[in-house]
Formats: C-alpha cells, structure tokens, sequence
C-alpha cells in the first residue's frame, strides 16, 4: 500500500482488492452493500479504500466460499468474530447461525454434500488451502476410508472424466493431487507405536504412475496402527524384489490403475520369493484371471480388511 503525503497509508482502491483477490470490483460494492464487508472506515460519499485488516477479512469470506459456505453465513461469520464491525450500513443485526462456528472447526460442522460440494470449488479454483482444510477435517471427523470413498474418489473420477471429454483441467488434477498427499501423508506420520513388525510394502506397479491409492491404503492402515513402507509409483520388477528380499514383509500390495501396467507376470515373478510374502493386488489395470496365490481386493475398505487380517495372524 503506498503511503500518501501526509504520510497516513490511504489503503487500497476497490480495483487493487478486486485483483488481488480475483473478484470483479461490481462483486465487491456488492459485498459491502449487503453484508457490510467494506472497509471499516468507510465514510459515505468518499471512495472506498481498503485497509490490510479489510483485504484480510474478505480474504477470509473467500475461502469460507470455497469451502461451500454461501455468501451470508461466511459474512456473519467473520464479521460477528469483530464486533465493532457489524455496522448500520449491514441488513440487521447480525447473528452467527446456531450450526456454524467460527474458526476452523467450521468444516466438521458442514454436511458431507456440502463439504464434497465446498471441496469439488476449492479443487478448480486451485486454492490448496482450502482443499487441505477440508480433507483433513473430514480426515479428523470420519477417518480415511470415508474420506477417501465419499470425498475424495468421486472427484478424482469427475476430474479424469472432464480431462477426457475436454483435455481440460490437468492443472487442477496436478494441484489436487498434491493436497491429497500432504493430508493423507500427514495421518500416516502420525503413526508412533506400529502394531506390526515385518513391514507391509506398497507399490504402483513398473510404469504406473497413478499412486494416490497407495496413499489412501497407508493411511487408512495407520489408522489401524500398521506401518507400511511405501515404494511408490512406478516401481520395477527387479527394484520390488529386492526390497522384499531385504526386508522380508509381511504383505506386498500392488496397484494398477491402466491396462498397459497390469502385467500378471510381474505379481507371478514375486509369488517365487521365499518366504513368500502375502501377495494383495488392487486397481482396474489388472485383469481379472490372475496367477494362483495372488489376492485380489476391489476398494480401499476390502484392502485394509484384508491386510489387517494378514498382519495379526
Ligand atoms: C490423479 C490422476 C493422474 C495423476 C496421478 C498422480 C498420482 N500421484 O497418482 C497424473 C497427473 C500423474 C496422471 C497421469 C496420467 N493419467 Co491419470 N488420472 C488421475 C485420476 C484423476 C485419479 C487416479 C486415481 O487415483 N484413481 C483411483 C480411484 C479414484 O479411481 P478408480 O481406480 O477408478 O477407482 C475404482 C477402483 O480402483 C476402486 N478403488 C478406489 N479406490 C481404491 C483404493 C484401493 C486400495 C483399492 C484396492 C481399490 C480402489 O473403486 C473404484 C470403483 O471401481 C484418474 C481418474 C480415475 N477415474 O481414476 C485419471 C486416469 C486414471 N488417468 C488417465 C490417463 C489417460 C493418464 C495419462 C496417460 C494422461 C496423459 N496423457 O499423460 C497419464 C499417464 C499415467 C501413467 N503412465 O501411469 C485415464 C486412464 C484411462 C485408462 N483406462 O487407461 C484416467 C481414468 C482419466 C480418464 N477418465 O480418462 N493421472
């Protein structure tokens, strides 16, 4: 903000705070008129100028929008966190509605249509902030399984689609991958005491770079307290066997997610390890004959299910 000649710092025109904060500057006449989201110092008949605590507040209203809280609930909610703000140019007196809270318990307090709804904006408009919020309260509140199978999944599906029919929205997919990683790398680290020994070990099968499942499935085995070693996206034949023999696991899961990557003899070639680990193999790139031993599971609760069972034997 630049400082004028007497020295006091004029704030920012209404134009400056529409760019800054990607809204047209007609929205933001809008907000203050309605819902007194202007600045606080605002005299009538002088041009709005916008202080850094103003710029802060609707920045806040902005990402409770993204989060699918609508206009009026975000501006009572901010506003009622400063009192002396809640001015007569606003409609009334303003209440915070008995269901939202302030601060960031907001989002356990969303209904899941609203937070899938509040996630699937977040995740276009690539603002990771608040697609990290909501994960990880839905994370907090739910658990991974959940959060994986009603949030997280169908969007993932919707975004591939729309790349497919469009070729756009690779950015998004890029951007909303790294969330997913961060939230649900954050529950694995939360794991201090592994109920199990021999490691479990997670990898995306030779060329597969579609891994966010192995992310889920450590997650949602940290949360049963089993440790896993992730080997990640696309590992080969020669690399997976050598971390089996040197650390004999007690389960290898494998994913495909494409048809080019589900080889069935890159899980025959681990089954003649000894000792042989349980083999667990999940994704749609694996066909559906697949060589004798191998476990087969079809959605992330079965994955578990079944590890879980593996591992306390
Ligand atoms: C994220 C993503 C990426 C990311 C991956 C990042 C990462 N770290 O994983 C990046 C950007 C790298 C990527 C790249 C590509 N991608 Co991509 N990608 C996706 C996307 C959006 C999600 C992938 C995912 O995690 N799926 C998992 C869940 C959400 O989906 P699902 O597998 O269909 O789920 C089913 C089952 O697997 C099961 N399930 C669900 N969760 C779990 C969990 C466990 C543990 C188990 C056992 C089962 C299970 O339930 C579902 C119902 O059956 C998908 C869309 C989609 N529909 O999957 C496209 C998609 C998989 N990608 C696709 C393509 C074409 C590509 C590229 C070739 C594009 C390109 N031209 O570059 C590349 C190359 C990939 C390669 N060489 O491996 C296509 C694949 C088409 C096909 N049938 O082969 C898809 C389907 C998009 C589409 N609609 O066309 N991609």
């Amino acid at each position: 903000m630049e400082n004028s000649a007497s020295g006091q710092d004029p704030g920012l025109t209404v134009a400056a705070v529409a760019r800054r904060l990607g809204i047209a500057p007609a929205t933001l006449r809008t907000w203050d008129r309605r819902y007194g989201l202007g600045p606080a110092q605002h005299q009538v008949r002088a041009h709005r100028r916008y202080s850094a605590a103003d710029l802060a507040r609707l920045d806040q209203v902005r990402r409770l929008i993204n989060t699918g809280v609508t206009l009026g609930d975000a501006a009572r909610v901010v506003l009622a966190a400063e009192p002396d703000l809640q001015r007569e140019s606003s409609p009334g007196p303003i209440r915070v509605p008995a269901n939202i809270a302030t601060g960031p318990e907001i989002n356990q307090l969303l209904p899941s249509r609203t937070a899938a709804r509040g996630l699937a904006r977040a995740a276009d408009s690539l603002d990771s902030v608040a697609c990290r919020e909501i994960i990880t309260a839905s994370l907090e509140r739910r658990g991974v399984v959940w959060t994986w199978d009603a949030l997280i999944a169908p969007l993932l599906v919707g975004i591939g689609d729309r790349w497919h029919s469009t070729g756009r929205g690779i950015e998004v997919e890029h951007a909303f991958t790294q969330a997913i990683e961060f939230c649900l790398g954050s529950v694995s680290g939360q794991l201090r005491t592994p109920i199990n020994v021999r490691p479990v070990l997670l990898a995306a099968a030779p060329e597969e770079l579609h891994a966010l499942t192995l992310n889920a499935l450590a997650g949602a085995l940290a949360e049963r307290q089993i440790e896993v070693l992730m080997l990640g996206q696309r590992v080969p034949s020669d690399t997976l066997m050598a971390a089996v023999q040197r650390l004999g696991p007690v389960v290898v899961f494998v994913w495909s997610q494409a048809a080019a990557t589900g080889n069935p003899a890159y899980l025959a070639d681990l089954r003649k390890i000894r000792p042989a680990p349980a083999l667990v193999a999940g994704g749609p790139g694996w066909s559906e004959s697949m060589p004798a031993g191998v476990i087969r599971v079809r959605d992330l609760a079965e994955a578990v299910s079944k590890i879980a069972r593996i591992v306390a034997e």
